[in-house]
């Protein structure tokens, strides 16, 4: 395991009893079960601190070139585990717990995740993180410190019902606040001959969270900015007259921009507090940027060799206009030199293909809150349409096409094409999606410009995905590859490959992966009550519910298996344990509709005794990164069955290979690497493709004729329309009129794939096989991986480690 800093156990005990005295202000027999926690997390902190400072120092000795990663989300998990296992205190820790007679599982408990994003991309940011301090490259995360974070989900008869996630309500010991450290944030007001005087002036307080790298001794950082109300907000005359209320009334306007995460994984239209938002975390974190630059350099010409900033899809890029800003209006660059700067720093990564999901605010609001931005964004693109014009003379088409400015129906500016227009780099996110976005989405400019195009294929931290998550799977794969050195090289997984060969070691597989579905099912039992049988398959769906994703398909399987088992078709039948977990956004209707449909469905399964001894199916609620950990490593069948072309990548399904799960999915984001990776034969791949899936639509899709022709999809629909005294029939309805991604179409292709992986699942051994040769073939899906791409293709970072 990684150095334990050399630690004996009875000195962090001294340290723990220290810290409840000095920080917690009690004694050991008067402290709570959240003092203990709190000096606990104190001790492991402070160990941390000890190797940041050094990075720190190392850093600014060499001045290296850094990477800032702008991101409006970040899920990192918690905390606890991570930094007691990074740190190497594990055992020491264990150690005087025990002799303290305190529970480390009970302390836990207590360590909060900060959900601070709502899925793939805010979950992807916190990989990307762990990896950069783990491979040593020089980098700060920049981020908002959401007072709520994703809300937190339960069910009430089968919908989704949500509360807020007041994460800090008892204090995070992992942060450091600078309240000294602030920085002002213009709103609103007006442009004279192009300087720009704000009406409001809000203050972004930054706090920051240690990032340690596994295995290294670098410890990066992550900085949360929140919004503060400056002193100039209270108003006396008010307060005076005895109006409280309205006295604290800009307090609040001010402070309400760091309040909530929005919790939309899509589209929010046009919320002008989150880009109130947006362009706080960018001046915040441009000011910070400038600032860490000047420590060490003098004057602009060095600025794009020491600074690359990454921009997590369209929200942060509001920073292409502010950085325009700061070095013009503040800095008196001229335009040319401005803009060769700003084109030098920033990359922007995309992580949709869907255009509804495209980020566009009107002209007119921008204009009344960033009305220097706007000008700025209308310079940029009219210096940007020149270019235009001087590649396609005459092409008013082209022009329209890629203008910053959307004109129709109504005024807005394109973010995506701010980005592109701003970047010296674009990525998208596996290599399907980056191929689509040139062909696709961003077509227009990719022949512009193709050189600026890339692909950096996603990754996952193989530290919280198997270390922590899969301590029993992490074991075995250790004592089979002789080290634990593999969870920073996860290529070297591919020496698993001859085990898979090896009948004891398969056995040992398969008993880690019953005691992994034990685990899983004593949790289902507590929060759902359903009894999952831990020899039953574990099918699980673990991701945003959105329509294109298709948990309906899922759910229309498990229809099809309930008419099977009550006409006695039952042979080639395997129990499976159906797993759904996964949040809906508040408004997104359609997506609530199919929980409901989901939660009916389970009812029905989990209450009839001939049906649940093939299918239980348990919806766990509150689906995040700690039920990720729990959920993934039990899995043996990863579902991805998003309709081809939809999916930019995914990273479940990279999580849920590396633990073992084989899946099945469609020709889709990362499954298509996935599939070439771990082998067809060793993948159930069914469904339409992206191509076949655009020609079905062009040719005039008629959902109802697929409908006709396939009775066992009419009684599955038929089935939708009925459940519930008929509560759904809009599901089917909107099943046999749209059916806007395609479901019905590959309904069949779907359910014959599912009666392949039951008749593979009945030759266990066959498929432990399968499941080694998917873990042992997945190291690319590494994040330590994709950081090494993004530097060799875009950020050009060396490492810097320690001494
Ligand atoms: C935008 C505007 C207003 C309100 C909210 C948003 C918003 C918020 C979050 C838009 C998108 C998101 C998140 C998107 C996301 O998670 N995308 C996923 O990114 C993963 C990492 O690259 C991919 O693996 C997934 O395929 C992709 O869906």
């Amino acid at each position: 395991t990684v150095a334990n800093d050399g630690v004996p156990a009875d000195e962090f005990e001294t340290d723990l009893l220290r810290n409840l005295a000095h920080q917690r202000g009690t004694t050991r027999q008067s402290a709570s079960a959240q003092d203990i926690y709190q000096a606990l997390a104190l001790t492991v902190r402070d160990r941390l601190v000890d190797r940041y400072v050094k990075t720190a120092a190392t850093y600014y000795e060499t001045n290296p070139r850094f990477v800032y990663y702008l991101s409006a989300e970040y899920m990192l998990g918690k905390q606890l585990p991570q930094n007691l296992l990074y740190s190497g205190l594990q055992n020491q820790a264990r150690d005087a717990l025990e002799k303290l007679g305190l529970d480390p599982a009970e302390l836990e408990d207590l360590d909060v995740e900060p959900g601070l994003g709502n899925g793939g991309l805010g979950r992807l940011a916190a990989c990307i993180l762990d990896a950069l301090a783990t491979e040593d490259i020089p980098a700060v995360g920049y981020g908002i410190r959401y007072d709520l974070g994703i809300f937190k989900q339960t069910f009430e008869d089968g919908a989704q019902v949500e509360r807020p996630d007041d994460w800090t309500f008892y204090g995070n010991p992992w942060e450091f606040a600078a309240p000294d450290d602030q920085q002002p944030v213009g709103f609103y007001g007006k442009v004279e001959d192009g300087k720009w005087t704000p009406d409001e002036i809000v203050l972004g307080e930054p706090s920051h969270m240690l990032v340690p790298g596994y295995g290294t001794q670098t410890v990066n950082l992550i900085r949360l900015w929140r919004a503060r109300a400056s002193r100039a907000s209270f108003d006396l005359s008010r307060f005076g007259e005895g109006r409280y209320g309205e006295a604290v009334d800009a307090i609040v306007r001010s402070e309400n921009i760091s309040k909530v995460l929005y919790p939309d994984d899509s589209t929010e239209l046009g919320r002008e507090l989150r880009l109130k938002q947006q362009h706080f975390l960018v001046t915040c974190a441009l000011r910070d940027i400038v600032r860490r630059y000047r420590l060490r350099n003098t004057g602009w010409d060095a600025f794009t060799e020491k600074v690359t900033i990454q921009l997590n899809d369209t929200h942060p890029v509001m920073a292409v206009a502010e950085l325009m800003r700061v070095l013009l209006d503040e800095e008196g660059l001229d335009w040319d030199r401005a803009w060769l700067i700003v084109r030098g720093t920033f990359a922007y990564t995309c992580h949709t293909l869907l255009p509804e999901a495209l980020e566009t605010w009107p002209v007119a609001l921008v204009e009344r809150l960033l009305p220097r931005h706007m000008e700025i964004i209308y310079l940029i693109n009219f210096h940007f349409l020149q270019e235009v014009e001087q590649a396609y003379p005459g092409d008013t088409g082209r022009l329209r096409e890629l203008s910053i400015i959307q004109e129709e129906p109504e005024r807005r500016v394109r973010m995506a094409h701010l980005a592109v227009v701003g970047a010296k780099a674009v990525n998208g996110v596996a290599e399907l999606h980056s191929k689509l976005l040139r062909e696709t989405t961003l077509r227009p400019f990719a022949e512009l410009w193709p050189e600026r195009f890339h692909n950096v294929t996603n990754g996952v931290s193989p530290r919280r995905f198997m270390l922590i998550a899969n301590p029993r799977l992490t074991g075995l794969i250790s004592s089979r590859l002789g080290d634990h050195d593999w969870l920073r090289d996860l290529d070297r997984l591919s020496e698993l490959e001859p085990a898979a060969d090896d009948s004891a070691f398969r056995d040992q597989w398969r008993e880690v992966k019953r005691a992994n579905r034990r685990d899983l099912a004593r949790y289902a039992r507590a929060v759902t009550g359903v009894a999952l049988d831990p020899d039953a398959m574990a099918d699980v769906m673990i991701k945003r519910f959105h329509e294109y994703k298709r948990q309906l398909l899922r759910v229309m399987h498990v229809i099809t298996l309930i008419h099977r088992i009550r006409r006695g078709e039952t042979a080639g039948l395997v129990p499976r344990s159906v797993i759904f977990g996964g949040k809906a956004a508040p408004g997104y209707y359609a997506a609530k509709r199919i929980m409901r449909l989901a939660n009916a469905v389970a009812d029905v399964v989990n209450g009839d005794q001939q049906l649940s001894a093939y299918v239980r199916m348990a919806f766990l609620p509150n689906y995040n990164v700690s039920g990720a950990e729990l959920i993934i490593p039990a899995a043996d069948l990863s579902e991805q069955i998003s309709l081809a072309g939809k999916e930019a990548s995914g990273t479940s399904n990279m999580k849920l290979a590396l633990n073992g799960a084989l899946t099945i999915g469609t020709l889709d984001g990362a499954n298509v690497e996935i599939r070439d990776r771990v082998g067809a034969d060793n993948f159930f791949l069914f469904g339409l493709d992206a191509g076949q899936a655009v020609a079905l639509k062009q040719a005039g899709y008629r959902p109802r004729s697929w409908y006709e022709a396939d009775w066992e999809l009419r009684e599955t629909i038929d089935f939708i329309a009925t459940i519930d005294g008929g509560a759904l029939r809009e599901v089917a309805d909107d099943l046999l009129n749209r059916d806007e991604y395609l479901t019905l179409a590959d309904y069949r292709a779907y359910i014959e794939c599912q009666d392949e992986v039951a008749h593979a699942w009945e030759d266990r051994d066959a498929w432990t096989r399968m499941s080694i040769l998917n873990a042992a073939r997945s190291g690319f899906f590494s994040a330590d991986r994709t950081v090494r791409d993004y530097g060799r293709e875009i950020w050009h970072t060396p490492a810097v480690p320690e001494a």
